[in-house]
Parts: C-alpha cells; structure tokens; sequence
C-alpha cells in the first residue's frame, strides 16, 4: 500500500536518520527484520540515553546529598539538574513539585497512600474511570479497603468515549478526588482532559492524571491543565526503566504525609520524634535511581527534540494504520474514540489476540495481546483481550504495512 499523502514527507525523510539512533531496532527476529509495535508496553531507548547512562556509572557513579566529595556532588548536581529539566518539560511552577518515582505506578500508589491518609475518609468517594489501566485502580481500591471510602467509575460509550454527563452527576461534596487516565492505554483514547479538571474543580475536588500514555506523544503543561497531579514513567519517554515522576502542587504536597520513611526525607531524627525534609526530599526516602534520572534527562531533551515532527507523523500514521487494518479481511478495529492517539486495538474473526501475537512475532513484528491491564475496560467492551499497536517516534507505514501482510498467515493458521 502505499503512503497516503496525509503522511508529513519532512518528517518521514528523517526517519532512517531516527531510526538510526535506536540500537534495539536493527536487528533480525526469528530471521526477520525486527518491527516493534509494542511502545506503550515501553519505548526503545536511543544512543544518546544509553551512553549517558553508562557515562554516569563510568565517571560520576556516587550517592546524592551525602558526601563533600566531588562524586558525589556531581552525582548530586546531576539529579537536581534533570529534575529542573523535567519540570520545564512540564512546566511546573517549581523543581520541588516534581518527585522521581520508580514510574506511574509508584507515583499513583504515592498519592493514595499519602494524600489518602490524610484527605479520605469513610463514606467520602474518589472518581475514577472506565478506561483505566489497573495501576490507576487498584491503588484507589486499596485505600477504599483501608478507609471505607467509596469508588465511583465514570461509565464509557460504546466507542470508548468518557460520558461526561455521567461524570458531571458522579461529583458531589463527598467527592474527595478525582484520577483519570489522560489517555487510554489499550484504546488510545485521548480524554478531554481540561472539561475533567475544570468540572473536578468546580467541585471543590483536587485531580491526579495518569499520563503515562500522554506524555510520549504530545506536550503536557501542568500549570495550563491545571491538574493537581501529574504521574508520568521514563521508560515510555524513551529513558530507562526504574524512574518516573509525581509532578504535585506544592500546597498538595506540603500537607500530605510521608510516603516512605528513611535516609533524606528527613532533617532531623530523635528516638523522641523525627521532623521530615521539605519538598521534593520528603517523598523521596532512600538512594534514589540516579542513573535512571541522569538517563531520563536525555530523553527528555531527546523527546523534545523530536515531538513537533512526530506529532503530526505519528497521527498520519494512526490514520494510516486504522485503514490499512480496517481493509484487511476479517479485521475488526476496537473502539471509535474521537480523538485517538498512540494505540489502536483489533481483533481477527475466530482468532485469539494471544494467537495474532504468536504469528506475527514469528514474522519478527512485536505486538501486545491481552487485556493491557485493563481488565475492567474489556469487560465493559464484552471482550477478553485485544491485539493492539502502538506507535513510537521511530515507526514507519512499512511497519504497519509488514503487521497487515502478516495477518493472512494468522487467519490461514487460526481461522
Ligand atoms: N498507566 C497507564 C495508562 C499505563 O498505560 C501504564 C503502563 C501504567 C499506568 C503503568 O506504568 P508503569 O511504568 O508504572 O508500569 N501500560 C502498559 C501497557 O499498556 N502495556 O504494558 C504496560
């Protein structure tokens, strides 16, 4: 097939030039070239983010905030300076309202803990929704067990829209906070996130956006959002694995409690009582991943680098891959959000995603199959798992051109 003319030609001249930086990608599987489809499981990571992880470990390796010694301010200097990065990606008001984590999940489970404890009590009701990936509901339900709060799921339409109405009559004076996904993992639903935040907050009710999904495929600005917090993981973003973010405010962050306790968040402890370190150190208990931080930074400046070009390739992209899928016999594509973007789902006629997934991989092309962790969404859709793709920065319309010509060999082995 070939590309339509939507595809942006600047942008895809440059692509063997991108693709170049990845080492992961030049490859064979099973004696085929490797096409990787699988981004929001997780990003492959350019030269640049590998060898500043290894330059690290080669020249700076020490702990942060512990020693005089030249090591260890360098390594000290490192991290400061990649949270300062981190928080002009984002543009947050100030460094101490962005804490590393080891990814979203961590960041989730820290605002349940803490935040939690001190705002949720019995009989109160936190917001989530339909579309969320386990690791923004799970860490909800844990709290609900522990203090008898209630969660109330915004319901979806059949497309894999976010029902506003139903959200608008879910807020009341019990609705303690609100944690939406900015966008959907498994469907590739872009949610409207503004109307969410503005509508939380005419409730008087802080918000939490999951924008793990987000954050690789369009610039976020949390001061615009408005948003209370903001949870995002590095290894997406094309940094390593073990590092993410909690972008909070700091009027938030300030009367929330401890998350962990340990060495650094603290200023001063006696067996009598300890007083706890300010902002961001407070949260931040422990050795933190400082090579994951120093990797993030690249791929920070990495991702930025390259978002303007990527936007508008990678959505003639969707646009190219929902046809192509579409056109292949018996494919169906699941779900017609009005805004999609990185994910697209499918299923085949009589086969099992699991299955789609096992033949394509033999033809070297790396899909996800299940149920994305999103449990809750496939039971709402009546399905148990799905195929899906997902884009990254370095993927061309002959990858999605290898998926479509696969899948006959699928439906002939399965079908
Ligand atoms: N939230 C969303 C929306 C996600 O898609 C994921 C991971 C997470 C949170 C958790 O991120 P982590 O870095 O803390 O693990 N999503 C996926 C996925 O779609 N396939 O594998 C992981």
């Amino acid at each position: 097939m070939n590309a339509p003319a939507s595809i942006p030609t600047t942008a895809a001249a440059k692509l063997p030039a991108i693709r170049e930086q990845f080492p992961t990608l030049a490859q064979t599987v099973h004696g085929k070239p490797l096409v990787y489809l699988d981004n929001a499981a997780t990003t492959q990571k350019p030269w640049c983010v590998i060898n500043a992880i290894a330059a690290y470990y080669e020249h700076d390796n020490s702990n942060v905030h512990r020693g005089v010694h030249a090591l260890s301010q360098r390594a000290t200097a490192a991290c400061e300076a990649v949270r300062d990065k981190v928080r002009a990606f984002v543009n947050a008001a100030e460094p101490a309202e962005i804490l590393f984590t080891s990814g979203t999940t961590e960041a989730i489970n820290l605002v349940a803990s803490s935040y939690g404890a001190n705002a949720v009590g019995s009989g109160d009701e936190i917001v989530i929704s339909t579309l969320e990936h386990h690791s923004n509901i799970v860490p909800w339900q844990l709290l609900c067990e522990r203090s008898g709060a209630i969660l109330r799921v915004i319901p979806i339409s059949d497309d894999g829209d976010l029902d506003l109405d139903a959200y608008r009559g879910l807020l009341n004076k019990r609705t303690r906070l609100v944690a939406v996904g900015h966008v959907c993992n498994a469907l590739g639903t872009v949610n409207p996130i503004h109307e969410i935040i503005d509508l939380a907050h005419g409730n008087g009710t802080p918000v939490l956006v999951d924008g793990a999904q987000a954050i690789p495929h369009m610039p976020v600005d949390v001061q615009a959002l408005d948003c209370d917090f903001y949870a995002f993981s590095g290894h997406k973003v094309y940094g390593p694995t073990g590092i993410g973010v909690l972008y909070g405010k700091r009027r938030l962050l300030d009367a929330m409690p401890p998350y962990q306790g340990g060495g650094d968040m603290i200023s001063s402890v006696r067996f009598e009582g300890t007083t706890y370190n300010e902002l961001p150190y407070k949260f931040e208990a422990g050795t933190p991943n400082i090579a994951g931080a120093v990797g993030l930074g690249t791929a920070v400046d990495f991702l930025q680098t390259h978002l303007p070009e990527f936007i508008p390739l990678e959505a003639a992209l969707m646009e190219y891959a929902e046809s192509a899928l579409a056109a292949v016999d018996g494919v169906t594509i699941v779900g017609a959000p009005q805004q999609r973007v990185g994910a697209l789902s499918f299923l085949i006629d009589n086969v099992h995603p699991h299955d789609i997934g096992t033949v394509v991989d033999l033809q070297g092309i790396a899909i996800r199959a299940g149920h994305h962790c999103a449990q809750p969404l496939m039971e709402r859709l009546g399905l148990a798992s799905t195929a899906r793709v997902s884009f990254g920065i370095y993927n061309t319309t002959a990858d999605i051109d290898r998926l479509t010509a696969a899948i006959p060999e699928v439906v002939r082995i399965f079908g």
